[in-house]
């Protein structure tokens, strides 16, 4: 029997010490569906190193490392060290896929993009002594199936108590910081829905009453979206998920949505200058409409969670200050920001290189918590500071609590808010320590 060891890494802090956590909520889905692709003749053994240790001294013949944006230093240096001990080490996953030839020094293999049409060719390669650099064939624009993932690989770690579901990859839009652009240029492929049916169910019978739907952007295809919701209706499951804020001019579909155990949706806003959105080729959306469209999916019973970014082109240091009404207006509860950065394969990295405008060479770096480039209207060191002033203003108490408690709503649901509250503290003891805080 050959093993394969499949990990997850996590990102480096500050310290340069792996995060660690209690409890992984978010936890990804590209592991289990690797596992749920090995052929016959293969055992396989998933690790989240958020909360748990690598074992280095695995008897597995076969490392899988995932890589996401900055968190691609740590994969690296596992590769490393597994390669010093005469492991084979293939790395996968977001940022190895857009930096493939750099990917490549420290380790035998790069799957780019989707592992669905090369894995087993990949493993037959390996086993015949003939492994390939790289591995990349796109899955056909339109449809992509997947095998059901093995849940069974992690249910017992300290997970949170919802599992992952995927309906489709990729997103008509094409943002320019977006590093789903540019592995899927624009483009928006999704599984036939009994496949999806039969995922939603594996993770009802694993006993879960939740489920994230971890696409990019429900609301890429309407059509498939309305079907999909009569059948998750059917499912009796709460579920989450992320999507264009335009969804919010459609009442008959939120209600749809609603109905369907919908609860919340998260939205990449990213700012309320409309110049700064222009900069980010996203002027589809409008900020002056943000306050309507936030109102309308509240009034359908669905809690709004935004994603922001400072930094942008038309960004001012008052256009970042009014930030904090924005988001009290809108009562939104769990507020989130980062620095506008550019990420290397993105449009917006190439754009600010050839401008010259990139301050700092270590992409590593790159955490989207510290400025790395020339804003357009302010300096590096007075962005900084300006999103750490945000941040510090909206986690005030006074501000938590006019998010959280002070709300017509929050009688409904006070143990809701009551949870939406703890969050708030956790988030200002990081803010307090210069953490920036994640969704992890
Ligand atoms: C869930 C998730 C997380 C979870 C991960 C949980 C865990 N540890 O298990 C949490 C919340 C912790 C997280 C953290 C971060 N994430 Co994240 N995350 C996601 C999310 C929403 C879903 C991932 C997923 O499961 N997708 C579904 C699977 C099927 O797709 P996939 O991951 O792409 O995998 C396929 C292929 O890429 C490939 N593949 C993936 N890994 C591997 C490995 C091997 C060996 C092989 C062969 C193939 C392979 O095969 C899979 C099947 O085709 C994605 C968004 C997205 N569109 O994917 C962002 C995303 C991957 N994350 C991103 C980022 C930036 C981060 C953070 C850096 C955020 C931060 N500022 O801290 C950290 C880094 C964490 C780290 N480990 O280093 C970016 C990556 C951008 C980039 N250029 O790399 C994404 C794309 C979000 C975005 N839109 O920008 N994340």
């Amino acid at each position: 029997m050959k093993k394969i060891l499949l990990i997850q890494p996590s990102p480096y802090d500050k310290n340069h010490k792996p995060v660690k956590k209690k409890r992984l909520y978010f936890v990804g889905l590209a592991m289990p569906l690797l596992a749920a692709m090995m052929p016959e003749g293969w055992e396989s053994e998933i690790v989240l190193e958020i909360i748990e240790d690598i074992p280095f001294d695995t008897d597995a013949d076969l490392i899988g490392i995932s890589t996401m944006g900055h968190g691609v230093i740590r994969s690296i240096d596992i590769a490393k060290q597994f390669r010093e001990k005469g492991k084979t080490v293939i790395l996968g996953g977001y940022m190895a896929s857009i930096m493939a030839e750099e990917a490549l020094k420290h380790c035998d293999s790069v799957v780019v993009g989707d592992a669905e049409l090369v894995w087993q060719e990949l493993l037959k390669d390996y086993e015949e002594g003939k492994l390939k650099k790289i591995y990349e064939r796109n899955l056909e624009r339109g449809w992509f199936s997947t095998p059901m993932p093995r849940f069974d690989l992690i249910t017992s770690k300290n997970i949170g108590d919802f599992l992952p579901v995927q309906a489709g990859r990729g997103c008509p839009n094409t943002c320019s910081f977006c590093s789903v652009a540019c592995l899927y240029k624009g483009h928006y492929i999704k599984k036939p829905l009994n496949e999806v049916v039969r995922d939603i169910k594996q993770v009802k019978d694993l006993g879960f009453k939740k489920f994230l739907l971890l696409d990019d952007n429900i609301f890429s295809d309407r059509e498939y979206l309305d079907k999909l919701l009569t059948e998750i209706k059917k499912l009796d499951m709460q579920w989450m998920s992320q999507c264009d804020i335009r969804i919010g001019r459609e009442s008959e579909l939120l209600k749809k949505l609603s109905d369907s155990g919908c609860t919340t949706l998260s939205f990449g806003l990213e700012s309320i200058s409309a110049e700064s959105l222009k900069g980010m080729n996203k002027s589809w959306a409008n900020p002056l409409e943000y306050p309507k469209l936030i109102n309308n999916i509240h009034s359908h019973g669905i809690d709004v969670s935004t994603e922001m970014v400072v930094g942008g082109e038309g960004d001012t240091l008052s256009s970042i200050r009014d930030t904090k009404k924005f988001i009290e207006d809108n009562k939104i509860t769990v507020p989130r920001f980062y620095i506008l950065t550019p990420i290397p394969g993105t449009k917006f990295f190439k754009d600010m290189t050839e401008a010259g405008r990139i301050i700092k060479e270590d992409i590593y770096s790159f955490d989207g918590t510290e400025a790395v480039h020339v804003p357009k209207l302010m300096t590096t060191d007075e962005l900084t500071n300006a999103y750490w002033k945000l941040y510090e203003s909206l986690f005030t108490f006074k501000s938590i609590l006019k998010r959280n408690v002070l709300r017509k709503k929050f009688f409904k649901n006070p143990g809701k808010y009551l949870f939406y509250f703890a969050v708030n503290l956790f988030y200002r003891y990081q803010i307090k320590q210069r953490i920036t805080p994640n969704i992890f």
